[in-house]
């Protein structure tokens, strides 16, 4: 009988995954450990993110990882997955830097950008050399981006870009934003804008309980110019950022495994070391409930992710399926992380323990890319064919 390889993997979901897969999951898991996770408590007391660990992060690869050319590595979905899932096994704000680099920033550049475009950003953005954000949501426009205000306005060759986003990760360090406006005819389009352009500013948001080791800020356009071989021409309308989500959803739905993965198994040594009414508090039936409840959750999600990469990598995928994976292992593993919480007693508040770390960002996970609420009426329009979003 094969052995499993790890407290999470109660299936042997590793025999399904190629060597090249286990792999690329295996390097990305030892260097947050060993690179990532000595920094992290104190990154989120302070609530910075460790810039420093950029250039390593690029040299691992994960930047744009499912990117053909352009200097990204080229791995599957299933890989880039799996990466997802190791980076937030360490922190949602690591998984969040990344994903927002290759999901939002590199393939809206590489599905709607020019030939031109793609020579010039991508293998710097892989290369970690410029840090990109995307902005889409807005003070009064969060779930219903459609209604954006941010306007861009033809002058001559050039773009006057007005407006104001905000709960940006990474606007504040960024060297380039993917801004979504509406044109005067009302149509949704994407700049490339360069962050030192005059007029736009990012101030970073702070006072944040979630998602500490992340950067998020407001970024404000005023008058801002931006020639037309800045638009991405390839796309129109609300499909362009949207299609950007699906990319950034299907990489947090294998994130939010990770977070889960460490509360779990956080609370299974914890378990089994804490002793009370002279037993270790494993041994109470109540408590071995909850750990098989939480493996039980852990084990549907990877095998749903699994099968959802699989579909992703044959092109047999669609959007609604995105958002059934992301709403389902985002909830389970916030509901994971309070239970984790929860079991380890007043040490469940501390941070030497990195189960309330995850169970505040899981919060964010929850409500960005699409809320709970919103992913389960989009499988419901699938299903149904009903929009009840208004
Ligand atoms: P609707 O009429 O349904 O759709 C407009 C057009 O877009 C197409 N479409 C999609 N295409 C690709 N992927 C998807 N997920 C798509 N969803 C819809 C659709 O087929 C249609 O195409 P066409 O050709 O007919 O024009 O649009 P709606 O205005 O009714 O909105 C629907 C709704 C509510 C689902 C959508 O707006 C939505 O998803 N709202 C949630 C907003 C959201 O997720 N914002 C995320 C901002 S970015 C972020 O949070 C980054 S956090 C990153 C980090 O730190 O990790
Ligand atoms: P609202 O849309 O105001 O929703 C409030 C509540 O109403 C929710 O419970 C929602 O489910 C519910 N609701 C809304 N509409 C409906 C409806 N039709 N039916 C039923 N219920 C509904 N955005 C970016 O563009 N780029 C980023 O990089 C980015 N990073 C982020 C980082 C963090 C840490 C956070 C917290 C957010 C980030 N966001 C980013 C924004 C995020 O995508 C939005 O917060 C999210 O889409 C929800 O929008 P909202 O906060 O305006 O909530």
């Amino acid at each position: 009988m094969r052995k499993t390889v790890s407290a999470t993997d109660f299936y042997d979901i590793d025999s399904l995954l190629s060597e090249d897969e286990r792999l690329t999951r295996d390097t990305v898991r030892e260097w947050v450990d060993a690179r990532f996770m000595p920094v992290i408590t104190k990154h989120h007391r302070e609530g910075t993110f460790p810039m420093d660990l950029v250039p390593e992060l690029a040299d691992l690869g994960v930047f744009g990882a499912n990117i053909h050319g352009y200097g990204c590595a080229g791995l599957n979905n299933v890989a880039y997955g799996l990466i997802m899932q190791e980076l937030e096994r360490g922190d949602s704000g690591l998984r969040s830097f990344v994903s927002v680099q290759g999901a939002l920033v590199m393939y809206p550049i590489l599905a709607y950008g020019t030939e031109a475009q793609k020579n010039k950003w991508l293998p710097a953005l892989a290369k970690g050399e410029k840090i990109g954000c995307f902005g889409l949501t807005e003070p009064d426009h969060g779930s219903d981006p459609g209604s954006m205000k941010t306007r861009a306005r033809r002058k001559g060759d050039d773009w006057v870009l007005n407006g104001a986003k905000m709960w940006i990760t990474n606007g504040t360090v960024a060297d380039v934003a993917i801004v979504w406006a509406k044109d005067e005819q009302g149509v949704v389009r994407g700049f490339i804008v360069e962050t030192d352009r005059p007029g736009f500013q990012a101030p970073e948001m702070k006072g944040k309980f979630s998602l500490r080791a992340s950067i998020t800020s407001e970024l404000v356009l005023e008058d801002v110019v931006v020639p037309d071989s800045n638009r991405l021409p390839n796309v129109e309308g609300l499909k362009g950022p949207l299609g950007c989500l699906t990319q950034a959803r299907y990489g947090i739905s294998w994130g939010a495994l990770g977070a889960a993965m460490a509360c779990y198994e956080s609370s299974l040594n914890y378990a089994k070391t804490r002793i009370q009414f002279n037993k270790p508090i494993a041994s109470f039936q109540l408590v071995q409930a909850r750990l098989t409840d939480m493996l039980c959750e852990i084990v549907k999600g990877q095998l749903l992710s699994l099968q959802l990469g699989r579909l992703k990598d044959s092109d047999t995928y669609n959007f609604a399926q995105v958002s059934l994976a992301k709403m389902n292992n985002v909830n389970i593993a916030l509901e994971i992380a309070r239970n984790a919480r929860d079991l380890h007693g007043a040490n469940g508040i501390a941070d030497e323990y990195p189960v309330i770390r995850h169970m505040l960002n899981l919060e964010s996970v929850k409500t960005y890319e699409g809320t709970h609420d919103i992913h389960r009426l989009i499988v419901a329009s699938s299903i149904t064919g009903v929009q009840a979003f208004s």
